[in-house]
């Protein structure tokens, strides 16, 4: 994982492994896409998705529009009366005349749409946060690499999001736009950098270059209203808040005008992470090539006690427990242990996590890891009660038994759990 304290330079390498690959996958007019899946015709012609639009109703608003119709002005959000003013319903209108195919809002519909197109994106992704009906991020930095093709004329990432957006357009038939960058913040503007049906790659070391000429609305958290404010400083695009003065934008807007300066010089350590309850837990850490057999001991067992600490608070029993070991350069292996049952037991992840250490006894290594995986959180109802009560902690529910199986000895398998 990337350092946190953000002093490294953006998206370069650094002692923790190559930048990191991120994806953010925005639909296009998505309720309005949805609607053209059920009916063909729509395809090419200006579709307005709303509420208010049937003769004798005057209130609502657009949800959205498709591109065509946008092209005449019509926008989310705005009142029906004028969409409809700019844009008469196609029914309303003599042959020829230029008029709207008015539908309205369906979200059970979308919502189906929706989960076919988040069933492929969480195929192809070690991690999905997401974030909307029709808007994830995707943490692939393990699934491809910033590397250039054979003929250097493209990333292996541009490759893997181009197959991402050909997955949905062909399985679900509507389309993505994606934004692929060594960072979320930034994968964010750029998604939205070529929309429709765009694909914008940031590689590493020119996020920075990427944001400058961009007015400062593009950068992800400036509203009309912190625009203003900003633009009364003399801060018009985002190269001119990437070179504002840091402690002058945190005297005016507190730590989101840190956040804001940091992000407009392409830093952005924000991990993706799903939302929801957790699959797993890890923790991890980088230190200088060893192989010194004991430092690795006192690593893992540390990485052990942080771990189980972390799922007891979180009232978690786990029933396997795995370790992820880096060789220099980037060589990730994996080895993991199942259990018979769910058990809250520290003892147990030190002990499994140090016998599956053994394995790599004289390797020289750059990362460990240690992870409890396949979570149970049947605790849940007790631990809410204790929290109500103002206990802290709560006893382990089950104690632990002898690890009976061992997983993914290739290692490959089960990569992508860390
Ligand atoms: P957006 O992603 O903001 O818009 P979009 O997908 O329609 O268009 P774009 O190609 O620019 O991404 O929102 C996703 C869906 O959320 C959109 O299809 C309809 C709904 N929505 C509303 O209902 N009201 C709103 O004000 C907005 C902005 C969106
Ligand atoms: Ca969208």
């Amino acid at each position: 994982m990337a350092n946190r304290d953000g002093a490294r330079l953006p998206g370069v390498p650094d002692e923790d492994g190559p930048a990191r690959i991120i994806l953010h996958v925005d639909m296009d007019c998505f309720y309005a896409a949805c609607e053209r899946l059920r009916e063909p015709e729509l395809v090419g012609k200006p579709v307005i998705v709303g509420m208010g639009y049937e003769p004798g109703e005057t209130i609502g608003a657009v949800a959205t529009a498709s591109y065509e119709a946008r092209a005449f002005g019509i926008e989310s959000a705005q009142a029906i009366s004028k969409a409809l003013d700019t844009l008469p319903r196609i029914e309303a209108v003599a042959d020829g005349e230029a008029g709207g195919y008015y539908r309205s809002v369906d979200l059970d519909f979308y919502k189906s749409v929706s989960a076919e197109v988040k069933a492929i994106l969480r195929d192809c992704a070690d991690t999905l946060r997401e974030v909307s009906i029709d808007e994830a991020y995707l943490d692939v930095t393990e699934r491809t690499a910033w590397d250039k093709t054979a003929d250097g004329s493209r990333t292996l990432a541009e490759g893997y999001a181009r197959y991402i957006k050909q997955r949905i357009e062909r399985e679900v038939g509507v389309t993505a736009s994606i934004g692929v960058a060594p960072n979320m913040s930034a994968a964010k503007v750029a998604s939205d950098f070529d929309k429709p049906d765009g694909l914008t790659v940031v590689e590493p070391g020119t996020v920075r270059e990427f944001f400058a000429p961009l007015s400062i609305e593009a950068v992800h958290g400036i509203g009309p209203v912190t625009a203003r404010s900003l633009r009364d400083l003399g801060i018009e695009t985002a190269g001119d808040l990437a070179a504002a003065d840091r402690d002058d934008l945190v005297d005016q807007f507190g730590e989101r005008g840190r956040e804001l300066y940091e992000r407009a010089n392409g830093r952005d350590t924000r991990v993706v992470e799903p939302v929801g309850k957790p699959k797993s837990f890890s923790r991890e850490s980088a230190f200088p090539p060893t192989a010194d057999g004991s430092e690795h001991q006192t690593t893992v067992s540390r990485l052990a006690e942080a771990v189980a600490a972390r799922a007891d608070r979180e009232g978690a029993l786990y029933q396997t427990i795995g370790i992820k070991v880096v060789t220099p350069p980037f060589d990730v292996h994996t080895r993991a242990r199942s259990l018979p049952g769910p058990v809250q037991d520290p003892a147990l992840v030190e002990s499994v996590a140090l016998s599956l250490l053994t394995e790599f006894e004289g390797e020289t290594a750059r990362k460990l890891g240690v992870r409890v995986s396949k979570l149970s959180f049947a605790a849940e109802d007790q631990a809410s009660l204790d929290s109500w009560s103002g206990a802290t902690t709560s006893e382990p529910r089950e104690k632990s038994s002898q690890p009976v199986s061992d997983q993914s000895r290739e290692g490959q398998q089960s990569l992508t759990d860390f």
